[in-house]
């Protein structure tokens, strides 16, 4: 039966991946694939988590079932990271996913089951999987300006003029903080100018949170997000553990909808129905671990210590890079790059640029220029703004 099916494409940043691991050279960078890399290139697994995970083995007595929403204590220690009680719980229904990826394709099938095929509105440049998630879902991609490439900002005028033609029954896909792929973030002044837009038209907002604790702290970067649902009747969530918490590859994320307290029952229960129809219950031993670090005052600081750590050397990271690329080219073009957040910036490179800095240099980054600022020791900034600096030259 299968005779004829094509090979598709798939997600490039995965070939990347593989790419890089197949390269023999031994001074090799990969500033591709976003996961966090300690000074010796180590992605760790964090010590609260180690310790969260000793307890688990310890006292853990059953691995049976539970609910389709998953550990209730996950979902309520997560509530309060993202909201930090911005809105009665009696507002909030939310069910535990496999990972940030699965929470957003779930906000999608949600979408599409009151509006089959709508509208959702996203950054002109995003995480290269919103695009394909939110088409599996059959609903339609309409992008918004929002990188002024030349000065490494937000196009504020551009991305407020697209959104004022969001309309009700559409949707706005913002990212919570540390922009994928653009590292350029929204300003409290900024969220409340989109609140202000969403709030006239009646638009929804859909907030993806895959790096909270990576671009000022746990509540600033959650301060958007909490503005809309504190002001807005109704704000869809998308959120990953994978970064934070260092929990990649065990699949913790949550999908969430604040609505009013009417809508609330009907909303968990579709919730939990979608999980149903597409893995029943969600994974629960990353979740587990995430509520009995969130839940545990010394696992916590123990956890928060080191989070603000990674956050620490990805900005000296973006520091050394910016420092080392003005040096390399003479000029302050890509001076944003020290100010932008998380772990992500775009260089302006062509993709003739990146693959020559791929095949020449060993240097690895997404096609569209998009570089992991912790995929890099500050001991190397030096090479790859030299490396930058004469793909640029020609
Ligand atoms: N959303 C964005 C913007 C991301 O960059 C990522 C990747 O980390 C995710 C969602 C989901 O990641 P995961 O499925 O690994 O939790
Ligand atoms: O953008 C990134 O690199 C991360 C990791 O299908 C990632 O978000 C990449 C591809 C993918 C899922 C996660």
């Amino acid at each position: 039966m299968f005779e004829t099916l094509p090979t598709p494409k798939l997600d490039g940043i995965i070939g990347l991946m593989q790419a890089f691991a197949a390269d023999t050279r031994t001074d090799k960078i990969d500033l591709g694939v976003g996961v966090y890399r300690d000074a010796e290139g180590r992605t760790p697994v964090m010590r609260a988590v180690k310790q969260a995970e000793a307890r688990i083995l310890d006292t853990q007595d059953s691995k049976s079932y539970l609910s389709l929403a998953g550990d209730a204590a996950f979902l309520t220690e997560m509530e309060t990271l993202l909201l930090g009680g911005a809105v009665p719980s009696a507002r909030v229904a939310a069910v535990g996913t496999p990972g940030g990826t699965s929470a957003v394709r779930q906000i999608c099938e949600l979408i599409a089951k009151v509006r089959p095929g709508a509208t959702v509105w996203v950054s002109a440049q995003t995480w290269p999987n919103h695009g394909p998630l939110i088409a599996a879902a059959g609903l339609t991609a309409r992008p918004y300006r929002y990188l002024d490439a030349e000065a490494g900002a937000l196009d504020r005028a551009g991305m407020m003029t697209d959104l004022a033609q969001a309309q009700a029954g559409e949707v706005v896909l913002l990212h919570g903080c540390c922009h994928n792929p653009t590292g350029v973030d929204l300003s409290a002044q900024d969220w409340a100018e989109v609140a202000a837009l969403l709030e006239r038209s009646g638009a929804t907002p859909f907030v993806d949170m895959a790096y909270q604790g990576f671009g000022e702290g746990l509540d600033a970067d959650a301060g958007g997000l909490r503005h809309l649902a504190a002001r807005l009747p109704e704000v869809l969530i998308a959120a990953s553990c994978s970064k934070n918490f260092g929990l990649y590859r065990d699949r913790v994320g949550i999908a969430m909808a604040v609505v009013p307290d009417a809508q609330r029952d009907a909303m968990a229960a579709t919730l939990a129905g979608l999980n149903r129809q597409s893995f029943a219950f969600p994974p629960d031993h990353g979740g587990r671990v995430v509520s009995t670090i969130l839940g545990d005052p010394m696992l916590r600081a123990v956890w928060l210590e080191e989070l603000d750590g990674m956050r620490a050397r990805v900005q000296e990271n973006r520091r050394a890079l910016a420092n080392a690329l003005r040096e390399a080219t003479g000029s302050d073009r890509m001076g944003a790059v020290a100010a932008q957040q998380g772990m992500f910036s775009i260089l302006p490179l062509t993709e003739a640029q990146v693959t020559k800095l791929r095949e020449d240099h060993g240097i690895y980054m997404l096609w569209d220029g998009r570089v992991n600022m912790a995929g890099m020791d500050p001991s190397r900034a030096g090479d790859v703004a030299r490396a930058v600096a004469g793909v640029l030259r020609g």
